[in-house]
């Protein structure tokens, strides 16, 4: 296979490793825990995995330790660093013990269930050190949460003589994984089940997990495409640019990117839905920014839109969570075949305020709410084109001012999607080292007999040399919310908090960045050259940890 130079260079990179994980290991019990919220029903479901203490790695004797078979799986949307988890497992293992093997479950969760996997060898692996992608196995979206899924895994577990199993994704997987766990124990069938906190959203974090892998890279990626995206509005001052990112429900990504590159306008659905804000509201805010910088003779600039926007916005969330209920194991809908058959079909079972808004959207929107949900039951915000319905709305409102003289400006817009191109990038130094370091950790949790915990890395904004390892039991992250319907055990969604430094920065500064340009431009993401431009992490972090104020 062909490679460019910088592929080449990123195969020999060494990841960089926190001071308890370079020598001998030891597992250091800390004190029992439970569930952010819900106890008493966490508890109920999860019997055998409730309450389990946190894990500290720490320096520790020289232990021998038996050959060990471990099964990997990716599971969701792509995240840089996933490969990285993959050759910190399949090292951490040979570490304890040279006849230890690895398998990679192939194409996600149904790898597990169809009993499709490959081993994973050192020729492999040494492939795949540093890049991005999940391509090593693959990566699916099969949702694991049936017994006859369980006991499928079990059958090709014993078959290959595999004893842990490491699911590699978000808080959806997560979840799944504990419910593995569970059931393994109940079974007693000797398969540990471990889980790594993956995604680019950035909302799988909380008191013990700091960050999901793949989100400090994503949001450099993007953070770049914008500041150029800057450079140019500000070069040709003909164009606002309308940039929804991707992040699923919460903002993380879109206020990690306001953060590095201020941009003239970025909203924020969390403080949409706190506002209790309409789509007008939302469009009367920037129409409002346009027309001021249009006074100055401003007519461009940029705008940043999470892809979650629609769904926070009070009456839209209601009509989402009414189709969402509508909608899940709907045969009867899925046997129409028009658009406009399932359009009334749709009119005639909602409320009436959930029908007036639906009916009052475009209709290229109204058939994106509609369309198939991701086998979690979330609508797929990724293909519903807010950026479009912004500007269609945009224009229509300052067309409007322009007939009452209150406008005189120019308005060109032009839309961008940003996620893909981010979600494989060549992995940052940060989470190349943090990935590493996940899967070291997930090596010596099996190796102590653990199972229905995370992998954590944390300390994240010191010298990874200071960066503390452990795992922490996923019951600890978990309530009960309703899916599909139904009142479900999943881990809390960290949304973006309102009262967090990172907000709280970006609302201090935004009105400055709207009317004038104070754009940064940061560039590609740098892997050579001095440790604060190529290890920098996030500001989200940064901020949160108090490294910046
Ligand atoms: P997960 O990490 O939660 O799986 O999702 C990441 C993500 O990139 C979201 O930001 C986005 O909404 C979604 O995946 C798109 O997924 P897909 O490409 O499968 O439609």
């Amino acid at each position: 296979m062909q490679k460019s130079p910088l592929q080449i260079a990123r195969g020999n990179y060494q990841p960089k490793l926190p001071v308890a994980l370079k020598g001998n290991v030891k597992v250091q019990e800390g004190a029992a825990t439970q569930s952010v919220a819900d106890q008493e029903e966490i508890k109920a479901l999860f019997p055998n995995t409730y309450g389990l203490p946190v894990l500290e790695l720490v320096n520790g004797e020289e232990t021998a330790y038996p050959a060990v078979n471990v099964g990997v799986i990716l599971s969701g949307g792509q995240a840089p660093g996933g490969h990285n988890v993959i050759c910190g497992l399949f090292d951490g293992l040979k570490r304890l013990n040279k006849d230890s093997k690895l398998y990679g479950f192939l194409g996600g969760p149904s790898g597990l269930i169809e009993h499709k996997y490959t081993e994973l060898t050192a020729d492999i692996i040494d492939e795949y050190r540093n890049t991005g992608g999940f391509d090593i196995i693959g990566s699916g979206r099969t949702k694991l949460e049936e017994t006859w899924q369980f006991d499928k895994g079990i059958e090709i577990c014993k078959e290959l003589n595999i004893k842990a199993i490491v699911i590699i994704g978000g808080d959806d997987s997560n979840t799944n994984a504990c419910v593995l766990a569970e059931y393994y124990l109940q079974k007693q069938c000797g398969i540990q089940v471990i889980g790594c906190p993956k995604t680019i959203d950035g909302d799988l974090k909380n008191s013990m997990i700091e960050t999901s892998f793949g989100f400090d890279t994503a949001c450099k990626v993007y953070s770049e495409l914008i500041g150029n995206i800057q450079r140019d509005a500000n070069s040709a001052k003909k164009y606002w640019h309308f940039i929804r990112l991707m992040g699923r429900s919460a903002s993380h990504i879109a206020l990690e990117c306001a953060l590095q590159s201020q941009p003239n306008i970025c909203l924020i659905s969390e403080e949409v839905e706190k506002k209790n804000m309409t789509l007008n509201e939302i469009v009367d805010g920037i129409v409002n920014v346009i027309v001021e910088r249009s006074e100055a003779g401003l007519n461009f600039g940029t705008i940043l839109i999470p892809e979650g926007l629609i769904e926070f916005i009070p009456a839209m969330k209601r009509l989402i969570r009414e189709l969402n209920d509508m909608l899940a194991n709907n045969e009867e809908f899925v046997a129409l075949g028009t658009d406009d058959e399932k359009r009334q079909y749709v009119k005639g079972m909602l409320s009436p305020e959930s029908r007036e808004l639906y009916r009052s959207l475009p209709k290229g929107i109204a058939r994106q709410l509609t369309m198939d949900r991701d086998p979690h039951g979330n609508v797929q915000v990724s293909q519903i084109e807010t950026e479009k319905l912004l500007i269609e709305m945009v224009a229509k409102k300052l067309a409007m001012l322009k007939g009452e003289g209150k406008y005189k400006g120019k308005f060109a817009a032009l839309n961008h999607f940003f996620g893909y191109e981010g979600r494989c990038a060549t992995p940052s130094n940060f989470d190349a080292d943090y990935c590493y370091a996940l899967g070291i950790t997930a090596t010596y949790l099996i190796a102590a007999g653990k199972t229905g915990y995370m992998a954590l890395v944390r300390n994240l904004t010191a010298h990874a040399a200071e960066w503390i390892a452990g795992g922490v039991p996923i019951t600890m992250m978990m309530n009960m919310e309703k899916r599909n319907g139904k009142m479900k055990p999943v881990i809390q969604k960290a949304l973006v908090e309102l009262d967090g430094a990172p907000f709280k920065f970006f609302a201090a500064h935004r009105d400055s960045w709207a009317k004038t340009n104070q754009y940064i431009y940061p560039g590609p993401i740098q892997y050579y050259g001095p440790s604060e431009v190529c290890d920098l992490p996030t500001h989200t972090l940064m901020l949160e940890k108090g490294v910046i104020k």
